[in-house]
């Protein structure tokens, strides 16, 4: 059974997310997903998701793609989670590529990188809901 690991906040769950979770559990049997906690994303990746942890892992399990969601709480959790889960490939998207929150991964564990889906994110939905309210 290969399984694979990804990493994300997911907010505004929306289908760049699920193209990801898609294609990241098509090359393997069994996809665990290291979810950002509040409280991460807040002190480190500096963003405010619109849902809070638990509605972002509800939605998430709901995902067939998905077959255990974790929280991420730290930057340094990663050879943890590949040692405790079984992991045998992390999987992110492109805008990761080369960063140095996973290149060392690569001594641990396979690393692949997915191109991003073109023309969504959850900063651009707020952004075009944000206008259309103050229209
Ligand atoms: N993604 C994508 N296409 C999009 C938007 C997102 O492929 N249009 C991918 C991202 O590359 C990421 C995953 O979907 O692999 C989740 O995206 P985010 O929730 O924005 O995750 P991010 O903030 O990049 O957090 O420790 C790693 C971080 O937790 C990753």
């Amino acid at each position: 059974m290969k399984r694979i690991l990804t990493y994300g906040t997911f907010d505004l769950l929306h289908y760049g997310h699920i193209e990801l979770l898609r294609r990241a559990r098509e090359l393997g049997d069994y996809l665990v997903v290291g979810l950002s906690t509040d409280e991460f994303n807040c002190k480190e990746k500096k963003k405010q998701s619109y849902y809070d942890y638990e509605t972002r892992k509800k939605m998430l399990e709901s995902v067939r793609y998905v077959d255990l969601v974790i929280p991420e709480n730290d930057w340094e959790q990663k050879l943890a989670d590949i040692e405790r889960y079984g992991i045998d490939t992390v999987v992110m998207g492109s805008n990761w590529l080369d960063s140095n929150r996973f290149n060392y991964l690569r001594h641990h564990c396979e690393l692949i990188f997915l191109p991003r889906t073109y023309g969504i994110s959850s900063t651009q939905i707020k952004a075009d809901l944000g206008g259309k309210l103050l229209t």
